[in-house]
């Protein structure tokens, strides 16, 4: 571009010489071309669509030849041109005038911007709630033929550059939608807050209170273990009512489905979980819940722990980890470590001559983890008459008469709240390794788990 404005001009400067020359036969004196510029200004900012009129005029009466060069090419031959904004960026504009005794030139830089951002929403609403499974079209609508790029973006993440975008949460949540469309010339950026729910299974005339399906039985070793209560029939007899399962040693657990999503009732407690505590034999299992918050029906989504009396003490530890050992015969104690580096066993008796590893499990060894709770509620001072307290509350097989729970008292991995507004599966995990002497290994065991609600 420069190399051919300064070629123009090596060119004008040839012509000038040609005409120096026949001037100096001719014996006439010309002066050199002087002109005003209209507009003045050397650079012009121009929006797309619009016209400029630009004018050279003469300030002495000197005659000249003169030329506009866009782009070097010859667009006018008189004092005016019309420069039309046709295409938006950098345009270069030149006017010469030139005679025998000189050159006169300008030299324009016109920019030209693209129309200003003009668009509306399909959707104006910016506070939307909706329920994990609905889907929602987001559009936009050009008002003035603007060009412009487009950006979706859902927190941190783009979704689309196009004009539109449909959400589809999988997830409950507060989602941030924005939408921005810019170009040179402006931006115009709009916010949408969405709060997704979690969809909920209403209870319908057949819904029962109890929970309706076995979802995984994984008990750890335990003196009832590969026998009634502590086999699959046992865990399956959970099911719809009453039946009776252990768990096992720490860290066995149970998780079962409902056929509805049990409702988190403000400032009330919404489930029962029944064992077999009395009041001087508390075996405390630590209760899991989930919410089937991507709404597909199965428990693949987020456990979160109730939070009971004694997850405050210092002695809970809730990154436990226990690995147990299947050992070379069916009477020898069941050897365990921990993830803190001990180790122990989980005694047999005489009462109980089966084997304690599950039968089931193929593996010579099998690794849970979860949340132990302290042991100093066991008083093992009398061995012919060993006691183990409840806690004050949260936890199954701890309270005589059953557990009532308020899924407020859910939390995070962090130990931070949840705010559940219910849920659809629930777990229990016994919460303490001790062995009680003759009463052997402190095992959880549930009789039955219900919707509150639905007992009342
Ligand atoms: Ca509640
Ligand atoms: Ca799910
Ligand atoms: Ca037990
Ligand atoms: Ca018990």
């Amino acid at each position: 571009m420069k190399k051919n404005y300064l070629a123009r001009i090596l060119i004008a400067f040839c012509l000038m010489l040609l005409i120096t020359s026949c001037s100096k036969d001719d014996e006439i004196e010309i002066d050199k071309p002087q002109l005003t510029m209209n507009p003045p200004e050397r650079e012009l900012q121009l929006t797309i669509g619009d016209t400029l009129q630009l004018q050279a005029g003469t300030e002495n009466n000197t005659p000249f030849e003169q030329e506009w060069l866009l782009e070097d090419s010859l667009v006018s031959s008189t004092a005016n041109y019309t420069f039309n904004a046709e295409t938006t960026g950098e345009h270069l504009l030149i006017f010469n005038a030139y005679n025998a005794s000189g050159v006169f030139n300008y030299v324009y830089q016109i920019n030209v911007a693209p129309k200003p951002v003009d668009v509306s929403m399909t959707v104006e609403e910016q506070d939307i709630n909706l329920e994990v499974g609905d889907s929602l079209q987001f559009g936009t609508v050009n008002q003035n033929e603007a060009v412009y790029t487009e950006v979706w973006s859902v927190g941190d993440s783009l979704v689309s550059e196009e004009d539109h975008y449909i959400f589809e949460p999988q997830n409950s949540g507060n989602y941030i939608l924005t939408y921005e469309a810019s170009n040179a010339t402006s931006t115009f950026s709009y916010e949408y807050q969405i709060n997704v729910a979690a969809k909920i299974r209403p209870i319908t005339e057949t819904s029962i209170a109890y929970v309706s399906e076995l979802l995984e039985f994984n008990p750890a070793p335990g003196q009832f273990i590969n026998k009634n209560p502590g086999n699959l029939e046992s865990a399956q007899g959970v099911v719809g009512g009453s039946g009776l399962v252990s768990l096992g040693a720490w860290g066995g657990s149970i998780s079962f489905a409902f056929d509805h999503t049990v409702l988190n009732r403000e400032g009330e407690n919404d489930i029962i979980v029944n064992g077999n505590a009395l009041p001087t034999s508390a075996e405390p299992g630590v209760i899991y819940v989930m919410q089937d918050d991507n709404a597909n029906g199965l428990p693949d989504d987020t456990w979160y722990e109730i939070k009971g009396s004694a997850h405050s003490k210092e002695s809970t530890l809730r990154d436990y980890e226990v690995t147990y050992f299947r050992p070379d015969t069916a009477t020898e104690d069941i050897p365990w470590e921990d993830n803190l580096g001990n180790t122990g066993v989980v005694a047999t008796n005489t009462f109980h001559q089966q084997p304690y590893y599950p039968e089931w499990i193929t593996e010579d060894s099998y690794t849970i983890s979860g949340t132990l709770l302290p042991d100093d509620n066991i008083d093992m001072s009398n061995p012919s008459f060993i006691t183990s307290k409840p806690f004050e509350y949260g936890y199954a097989d701890n309270t005589s008469g059953g557990d009532k729970i308020d899924l407020a008292d859910a939390i995070d991995e962090e130990g931070n709240p949840v705010n559940l507004s219910g849920i659809d599966f629930i777990k229990i995990q016994t919460g303490i390794q001790a062995n009680m002497g003759w009463l052997g290994e402190l095992s959880t065991e549930v009789s039955s788990i219900a919707d509150l609600s639905l007992l009342e």
